[in-house]
């Protein structure tokens, strides 16, 4: 039985997935590389550094910068990022999550966050949050981030459970696979998982249970 439950933060909890694509795509085309959605959809759930060198191969630009020029690049497309979710207050949960955070605490679930973003715990507070989770995987103390199952572990293990009584939320096919590999349930949004849900919206113990 599910006891846990191990939360992919932005394109679950947060509306903050807009704000990402809108920091990579400025920084991509002042590059020269051509935006298209199969880009934007690969990017979700991929670390920052990762991220960056995917834009770059998909304008096939990779070799043409060093570390410390990747580096600034990084730095530039999070100094944007960080102005957009400054904008952040409570009416920027995704629609449905604040009721499926209150369903899992009166029902004595326990909680963590699996985001690769190092965003997240400031994201949280603006959205008043915080206080829901036991804790917050670190991402920048990963070894490799998603699609390797480390992060959603980690999670499991912030919550003092074995993987088999834990459940992952994810947006990412990324992610997805994180949580497989950590042998978790995976819960998909808008993404196939063990679970599939088509939007945060319809999130529920119910809608879960008539899957399992
Ligand atoms: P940052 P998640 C991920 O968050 C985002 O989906 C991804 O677009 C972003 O590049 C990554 O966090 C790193 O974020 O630059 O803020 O550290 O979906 O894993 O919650
Ligand atoms: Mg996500």
């Amino acid at each position: 039985d599910i006891k846990g439950v191990a939360f992919d933060m932005d394109g679950v909890i947060a509306d903050t997935a807009k704000f990402h694509t809108m920091a990579w795509r400025q920084l991509a085309e002042s590059l020269g590389v051509t935006w298209n959605p199969e880009l934007q959809e690969n990017l979700k759930g991929i670390g920052r550094m990762d991220s960056l060198n995917m834009i770059l191969e998909a304008g096939d630009i990779v070799d043409k910068y060093s570390d410390a020029q990747k580096e600034a690049l990084a730095t530039s497309k999070n100094d944007a990022y960080k102005e957009l979710i400054a904008t952040l207050t409570p009416d920027d949960n995704l629609p449905g999550m604040k009721n499926f955070l209150d369903e899992l605490q009166e029902n004595g679930y326990q909680m963590s966050v699996a985001s690769a973003s190092k965003n997240a715990p400031f994201i949280l507070e603006r959205l008043g949050l915080t206080s829901y989770f036991v804790g917050i995987v670190d991402p920048a103390s990963l070894h490799a981030g998603k699609p390797d199952p480390e992060i959603f572990a980690r999670a499991a293990e912030i919550l003092d459970l074995d993987p088999q009584y834990v459940m992952g939320l994810e947006d990412s096919e990324a992610g997805i696979q994180s949580i497989r590999g950590a042998n978790e349930l995976a819960i998909g949004i808008g993404v196939t998982g063990d679970v599939t849900l088509a939007s945060t919206q319809e999130v529920s113990l119910a809608a879960i249970k008539a899957q399992v």
